[in-house]
């Protein structure tokens, strides 16, 4: 009997296919919803998958998105964005905190990984809040007219625009790239073959480089590492990336300490690089352990010297709590957004570590993204460490939702450190192989994987 039912509820899912390709059908029902699904990656036994849905009703707060996965073997294993369940062949995922509001024509990235034991089909019967989302059968449509050139040939000098990174034809942008380790470790890793991996293999849009400050750092040598962060930023415009100059200050974390050597850093490589179009300046990495009032201070008196030198470009400033917006410290965005620094083409630092950051740091960045203009100049895909496991399903629904907000992002680190959160195995950098899969470490590959897609840059 259970058999039978089965068959029927699977010959009532082939009509309803069948029903949704008809025009009439189609016509009839395109109020309701809209999905794209996308397989992004495929395994032996196992895949994951995109599932972009449209509101094309009325705005709803708070929503259900039910669909059945055809073939008896596929299972959801781990879903984002969205709270997971499946009977039988029945998936539903309910909205979470941060996308539970869908205005119409809004969309929401949701994402799972599943087993799948023999075929894997498409889903089908997608349903927000009971409505068809006839919608699901459309396939996407491709760019027509990509922009052809490098990150910095199509985008120019960038500046901030409300809450967004905007190019110089003034549309809001994402870059996507990648974060040297502490260039006084890991010099060995920033060299021809590495730096044209990373432009043409990863297709970068930007090299963050991590000068710490102690640790070894700019402290002992600060001619020397001045002429190193050079050398990258022009390695970087060679390839067309854009260079995120990183003064990496972390302990001590109030940036104070430095800022001596702060305006003296600033000042020189403000003064070398204003004729460039590709330099971002962030002025601290994480402070820590310090009130946003100091943090405030500090900014106040560093950007005045790169403006001086450098009056158009973009700076970033680190937050509360390590670049939490202040979460870490148990406060949040709002300190912020009431005493905001005094300075014009500013944005603020977000870092996240998804093994140990989720939905409450997701749920700030959500609500934050609307009030601040905001730029994770480093994550990773593991823990705070900076090692242990990578998490999977929580580093893809920050990603997710970074390109959904269209916040750029850096991750750490394009290195081959002994930790888990770097790209490449341990030793590549001994050699002169960056591009092969086999060089990649988990959290690599999936960087890899993320960043190496098409770029959308709006030029008109
Ligand atoms: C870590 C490195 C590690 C190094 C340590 C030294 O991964 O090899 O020994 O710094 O200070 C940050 C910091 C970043 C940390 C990283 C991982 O900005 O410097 O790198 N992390 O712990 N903030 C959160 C995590």
């Amino acid at each position: 009997m259970k058999r039978l039912l089965a068959l029927l509820a699977t010959c009532a899912t082939v009509l309803g296919l069948t029903a949704a390709i008809s025009p009439q059908a189609g016509a009839a029902a395109a109020a309701g919803c809209k999905v794209d699904y996308t397989v992004t990656s495929q395994w032996q036994g196992g895949f994951q998958a995109g599932v972009k849905v449209t509101n094309l009703g009325a705005p709803v707060t708070g929503w259900t998105l039910t669909f059945s996965l055809p073939d008896a073997g596929q299972k959801v294993t781990q879903g984002w964005n969205a709270t997971w369940s499946q009977s039988g062949s029945e998936v539903t995922a309910a909205g979470v905190d941060w996308n539970r509001t869908l205005a119409t024509d809004a969309t929401a990235d949701l994402g799972f990984a599943g087993s799948a034991t023999g075929a894997n089909p498409k889903p089908t019967a997608f349903r927000l809040n009971g409505v068809a989302c006839t919608g699901s059968l459309e396939e996407p449509t491709p760019d027509p007219d990509p922009a052809a050139g490098t990150p910095v040939d199509v985008n120019g000098q960038l500046h901030v625009c409300g809450v967004n990174l905007c190019n110089e034809h003034d549309r809001p942008i994402q870059l996507r790239g990648m974060s040297t380790h502490g260039i006084q470790w890991f010099s060995q890793c920033y060299n021809t073959a590495s730096l044209d991996a990373l432009a043409n293999d990863w297709k970068s849009d930007l090299l963050r480089i991590a000068m710490y400050v102690q640790e070894d750092g700019y402290e002992t040598d600060p001619t020397g590492f001045t002429n190193r962060v050079n050398g990258l930023v022009d390695e970087a415009e060679a390839r067309g990336m854009y260079a995120l100059i990183d003064f990496h200050t972390l302990t001590p974390g109030d940036p104070n300490f430095n800022i001596d050597r702060a305006k003296t850093f600033f000042a020189s490589v403000a003064a070398r690089n204003a004729g460039k179009k590709n330099v971002i300046y962030e002025i601290a990495n994480e402070p820590n352990g310090v009130s946003w009032s100091a943090i405030k201070s500090y900014a106040e008196q560093v950007i005045p010297v790169i403006r001086a030198a450098d009056p158009d470009a973009v700076v970033i400033v680190g937050t509360r709590g390590w670049s939490s917006l202040g979460v870490s410290d148990g406060s949040d965005e709002g300190e912020v957004v009431s005493n905001p620094v005094n300075a014009s083409n500013l944005m603020y630092a977000f870092h996240f570590y998804a093994a140990s950051h989720k939905d409450a740091y997701r749920s700030t960045v959500s609500r934050a993204a609307s009030k601040l203009p905001l730029f994770v100049t480093e994550f990773g895909t593991v823990s705070a460490t900076g090692g242990g496991a990578m998490d999977q399903a929580s580093t893809t629904a920050w990603l997710d939702l970074l390109d959904q907000l269209k916040i750029s992002y850096a991750n750490w680190t394009y290195s081959d450190a002994d930790e888990s959160s770097a790209a490449f195995r341990s030793g590549t950098c001994n050699g002169t192989d960056y591009s092969s899969g086999g060089v990649l470490s988990e959290s690599g590959a999936l960087l890899k994987s993320r960043i190496s897609t098409p770029d959308s840059f709006p030029t008109s």
